[in-house]
Parts: structure tokens; sequence; C-alpha cells
């Protein structure tokens, strides 16, 4: 059991589908023509890259060959990963701390995809690192997402600022605000309730809890994470573009990743947003979540691939 830990484990079905795809063409002999790209590309795709990102890795790759003077298969694969990397790091540099006490972390996304799940592992993580952490439970829409979040609380000995089903959840925000505050919290966790964009209301509750939160420190939230479930696919993609449009995200969190063969959509989301990925989930555990590593993430989804280089970062 312990293998299966580790980003290569918990990628293991897309690294799978890779291996077997490109593991076939990587391991040819021959030059780097056309069909070989090709070739290439619609692997990608089929990982759920997303057929724009498929074809610009590509073109940067045919660029770097050249530059490179590599001509053949085999070097593929490293250059492969030399982009994935290059595309997986640059959002990252967006990233610029946590600074302010307590930090508040708004968690949005559309319905079941692991907000409340990465809540709760987001509060273990912060208190295993020796933070103080409080969470919100502004889903009080749902009904059972008042208990859930209460439940994870109780587990993790973390407090939960809560209020019945059916009440406001800006003043939820602005209750736990206070809280926060008066106890000196290090973190406060808030929760929402799962909304597709087309639900109008429910995008303008968003924005008010912004904006009430937003009266207690001004610059709060400091973090609007938008969780999506990688099962999804490319329809992630939609999702934090339309979120992006009512809210300033300011950073993704992919779950599932664990049991899903469609790892690649995280290039993909790192390819067409300025938004760092921040946090992976892979697993329903408590543990189960990484601080998103580019390095490793693109060493993990090349097949055959220096694995003692990529356990160093
Ligand atoms: N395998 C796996 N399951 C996960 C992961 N994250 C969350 N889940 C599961 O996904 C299901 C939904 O999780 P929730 O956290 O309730 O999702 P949510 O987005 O808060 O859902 P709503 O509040 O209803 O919108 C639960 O069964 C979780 O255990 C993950 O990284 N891997
Ligand atoms: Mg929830």
């Amino acid at each position: 059991m312990k293998q299966k830990k580790g980003l290569f484990g918990f990628l293991s079905k897309t690294r799978e589908s890779l291996t077997n795809s490109l593991g076939g063409l990587f391991s040819r002999t021959g030059s780097l023509d056309d069909a070989a790209y090709e070739e290439l590309e619609d692997h990608l795709i089929m990982a759920d890259f997303g057929v724009h990102t498929a074809r610009e890795i590509v073109e940067q790759l045919k660029k770097s060959a050249r530059r490179n003077r590599v001509d053949g298969i085999p070097e593929l694969g490293s250059l492969l990963e030399a982009s994935l990397l290059d595309i997986l790091s640059g959002q990252n540099d967006a990233w610029d701390g946590e600074t302010a006490k307590p930090q508040v972390i708004l968690m949005v996304g559309v319905n079941g995809v692991g907000k409340t799940t990465t809540l709760a592992k987001l509060a273990n993580y912060y208190k295993s690192r020796g933070h103080s952490v409080m969470m919100a439970a502004g889903d009080t829409f749902r009904a059972a997402a008042v208990e859930q979040l209460q439940a994870w609380g109780k587990r993790l000995d973390v407090p939960v600022i809560a209020q019945s089903i059916g009440s406001d959840a800006a003043a939820v925000a602005y209750d736990a605000m206070n809280s926060a505050y008066a106890k000196n919290m290090d973190y406060l966790l808030i929760d929402s309730a799962g909304r597709q964009h087309t639900h109008g209301d429910l995008m303008d509750q968003l924005q008010k809890m912004k904006r009430v939160i937003g009266k207690i420190d001004e610059t709060a939230p400091h973090q609007i994470l938008i969780t999506v479930d990688a099962t999804n696919g490319q329809n992630v993609l939609s999702q934090v573009e339309n979120f992006q449009k009512t809210l300033p995200l300011t950073g993704i969190c992919v779950t599932k990743l664990d049991g899903t063969a469609k790892g690649g959509v995280v290039v993909a989301l790192a390819n067409d947003f300025r938004l760092p990925v921040r946090f992976i989930g892979v697993g329903e555990g408590v543990d189960d979540l990484s601080e998103f590593s580019a390095r490793e993430f693109a060493a993990a989804l090349v097949p055959d691939m220096d694995t003692e280089e990529s356990s160093q970062a």
C-alpha cells in the first residue's frame, strides 16, 4: 500500500493511459516527423489536455526540437516533460503567499465537486502545520450541508461557525469574520453552496458574501479558490471561466485525481487561465490533499521519466 502514496501512485490511471498510448510512440526509434507529432497531439487530446493546449504543446515541442537540434523520437519524452513543466509552473508564480491574519479563504464551485471535503482537508493541512483554523458553514442551501461541515469540525477539532439551513450565507460569513478576528485565528475557511453560473441569484449571493467579508477586512477574502472535479474533464474549463466572470478567483483546487485518467486537464487549466493550481485532491480521506508541485506533476504525467529527480523536488 505504501507505494500507492505519492503522486505517481495517485495519478496511476492517467499515467497508465498516457503510458499505453505514448509509450508505444516514445519507444520507436524513427525520426521526429509530422506523423509522430500528430500522433502525440492525438494522445494528448485523448488524455484530456484539451485540443488547443495539445496543439500548443506540440508547436512548442517542434520549436524546441529545432532549437536543440533534436530529431529522434526517443528524445520526445524529455522535451514533453520540459514543456509540461513550463506550462504548469508558469501560473504558480502568480501565487504570492499568505500574509494577512486571519487569512480568509472562500471556497466556490459547482455542485458535488468536493468543495466541503477540500475545505476540511485544508483545515487539517493548516492545523497540522501549527496554525489556528476556523471554518464557516457558508452552504446554507443544501440540506445537511451544515451538519457535514460540523462533523468535519468535530473530527478535526476545528471550530465551525454555522446558522440553520435556509439562513443568509452572507450573514454566516459576517459572523465568522467577527469570530475569527475576536479569536485571533490564523485561517478562516468559508464553505459555499454548489451552484451553476446560470443561477443568477446564487451567483449574486457569492458576490454578497464577498462584499460582507470585505466590510470587516477590505483585503478579504484573500483567496477565492474554485474547486473542480478532474473526472469532469474538459467541462472544468468552462466552470472556471464562468465563475471568473463573477468573482476574482485566486486559485484552483483539482479533486478526484485518484482514479481518473483525465489528469491532463490540470495542464489545460494551467495553460488556459492565469490562475495557480494550488491544491490537488487524491482521495476522500482528510490527508488526501497535496500542495500542487509543477515539477512532480510534470514528471508523473510523462511515461518513463527519471523518478529520482522528481522525488527530491
Ligand atoms: N475519490 C475522491 N473523492 C473525493 C475527493 N474530494 C471529494 N471527494 C468526494 O466527493 C463527494 C462530494 O464531496 P463534497 O465535498 O461534499 O462536494 P461539494 O462540492 O461540497 O458538494 P456540494 O456541497 O453538494 O456542492 C464526497 O463523496 C467526497 O468524499 C477526492 O479528491 N477524491
Ligand atoms: Mg459542500
